[in-house]
């Protein structure tokens, strides 16, 4: 079967700021990812993501960008990024580039004009009224900000550095493509879309309820009234140039049908999309900023029903556990002590034998956890330090509040790579810029790479299996035992394969029943497991702790 290219293919995340400094100013850098691209290749990955390398002033990391076309010195030059183009291209690794076009940063030249007056050339490349309606910031607050010199308001869906762009405006979007243009010239494989479903704006403007959490006005800005039109648009003016560009656009709170429509290629819009609603099976009532356990039954239901919904609609998922927004996985749906490997490799299968796409944040290949900080003094992320303010003022206990970072916070996943046990793991000779987490002497992949039984191995194997198995690219998908409550096991088949894939996302051990037309025996060939000593065939079909084993069955 002729399928495109990124079917197959295994991308992987870097987060620039936090994966290998070289200069010693404590924060990652350009350089450290050219020296780091052999790691990424002895891990067999197809495509490297880059989050945000753009001049910013680095109020949300990155993705307040000043200037589309410079490159933020703190990283290093443009030089050194198109040398990191040339060097990954060495390595038959293509890169994917991180765009933000939802909003730029108040540093941005064209707010800086907008903002000067109402007649300014500039002013309708930004969202501007009179009075602000009751939509809500998504790191708090209103999403408006009062600018005294004309006397209006601006619209700002995440900080208020970060204003938004206007879309109804054809030469801003001209002017958006223009940019887009210039870094796929520049050799760049594919793209990366921040929030794109959130660039059409209802242009009613409507007030919302804020009944809950989510009547913060995002039914009036999410999957938008032009939001297909404007991506059909930049298919056709940006995409279609380059053979074999690879899109894949964030969703903020969007819905299985509109993913189909993103994704579907007789629509001409994107390759494939991330969604984020099994990522959300442990917010209480939508609520994020509470501790809670996670909802297993609703996680595989969420799972299931986007391999379904997406199959059927001939759409393609982004398949990931972790980003620079989440949590590490292993922390929140493993176990991040005792079962730390076990759990890791597990949901590492769990997720790459599904259909899709995967994506393997930075550490996660290595089993990294959430660093655990018990002090406000070390969070970094203006999205958890807004909430740790509210959670206060509305009379949460500074406990609660600190449990809550503890769990949620997208600095979680932001702490340094693990590269060895030497001080702050490798990663600076300097100061780095948010706290090493404090278990990077037993985790690091100086020591993952010395045991061949390593976290890494395993990604390192999935990774293979998927060039070499159509059934995990190609085959459908059932879910098997959807009631059980610690397995999550389905089944995938294509042409005369089938595999069996068994994930125990408990510590406790479990035994199970399988359907009558699905047999473990003898001629069962294991695929893939996480105990050295897993049977081929079994009698009692017994799981241990975060057991999981993935069967070819005849
Ligand atoms: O994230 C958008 C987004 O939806 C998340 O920030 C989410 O709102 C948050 O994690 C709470 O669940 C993208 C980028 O990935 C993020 O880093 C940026 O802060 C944000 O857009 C604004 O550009």
């Amino acid at each position: 079967m002729n399928e495109p290219w990124w079917k197959k293919s295994v991308v992987y995340q870097i987060y620039p700021k936090s994966f290998l400094d070289t200069t010693g100013d404590g924060v990652g850098d350009l350089q450290g990812i050219i020296e780091r691209l052999d790691y990424l290749k002895k891990l067999g990955v197809d495509i490297l993501w880059l989050t945000p390398v753009y001049q910013s002033p680095q109020r949300d990391n990155g993705y307040d960008i000043s200037d589309y076309y410079e490159v933020n010195p703190q990283y290093g030059t443009m030089e050194t990024l198109e040398t990191l183009f040339q060097e990954a291209h060495n390595r038959d690794i293509r890169v994917v580039m991180d765009i933000v076009v939802n909003h730029t940063s108040t540093d941005h030249k064209w707010f800086q004009e907008a903002r000067k007056s109402k007649d300014n050339p500039y002013r309708d490349f930004y969202i501007w009224k009179d009075q602000p309606n009751n939509w809500q910031s998504k790191f708090g607050g209103s999403a408006w900000e009062y600018d005294q010199t004309t006397n209006q308001y601006y619209l700002h869906l995440f900080d208020v550095t970060q204003a938004d762009l206007n879309w109804e405006n054809e030469a801003l979007r001209g002017e958006i493509y223009k940019m887009m243009r210039f870094w796929v010239h520049k050799g760049v494989d594919g793209f990366r879309l921040d929030v794109i479903n959130l660039i059409s704006k209802e242009q009613r403007f409507p007030n919302d309820t804020l009944e809950t959490p989510i009547d913060d006005g995002r039914k009036f800005y999410t999957d938008g009234p032009r939001i297909h039109e404007y991506l059909k648009e930049m298919n056709e003016r940006v995409f279609a140039e380059k053979s074999g560009f690879v899109t894949v656009g964030e969703m903020s709170s969007t819905s299985l049908d509109q993913c189909v429509m993103y994704t579907n290629p007789k629509e001409h819009e994107l390759n494939m999309t991330f969604s984020f609603h099994h990522l959300k099976v442990d917010y209480p009532n939508g609520e994020k900023w509470m501790a809670a356990p996670f909802d297993f039954i609703r996680l595989k239901q969420i799972l299931s029903e986007w391999q379904v919904g997406m199959a059927e609609g001939d759409g393609w998922n982004a398949l990931f556990w972790c980003n620079h927004d989440q949590p590490r996985v292993v922390s929140r749906f493993g176990n991040e002590t005792v079962y730390r490997e076990e759990s890791g490799k597990m949901l590492a299968t769990a997720l790459h034998l599904l259909k899709g796409t995967p994506y393997v944040y930075q550490g996660e290949e290595i089993g990294m956890t959430n660093p655990n900080f018990e002090r406000i003094e070390d969070y970094r992320d203006i999205e958890s330090t807004n909430a740790y303010t509210r959670l206060l003022k509305e009379g949460t206990s500074e406990r609660d509040a600190i449990a809550a970072l503890k769990q949620k916070s997208r600095d979680n996943s932001r702490t340094p790579m693990q590269w060895d046990a030497s001080e702050n793991a490798g990663f600076t000779s300097g100061s780095p810029w948010i706290q090493v987490a404090p278990n990077y002497k037993e985790i690091n992949v100086q020591a993952a790479l010395a045991n061949p039984d390593s976290v890494f191995y395993h990604y390192q194997k999935l990774i293979q299996l998927r060039k070499t198995n159509d059934v995990i690219v190609h085959g459908t998908y059932q879910e098997i035992l959807p009631d059980h409550p610690q397995l999550f096991v389905y089944l995938r088949s294509y042409k005369n394969d089938r595999i069996l894939v068994i994930n125990n996302f408990y510590a406790t051990e479990t035994t199970f029943t399988l359907p009558r037309d699905i047999s473990v025996d003898g001629t069962s060939e294991i695929l893939i497991s996480n105990y050295k000593d897993t049977p081929n065939t079994w009698t009692d079909l017994h799981m241990r702790p975060y057991e999981s084993v993935a069967f070819y069955i005849r």
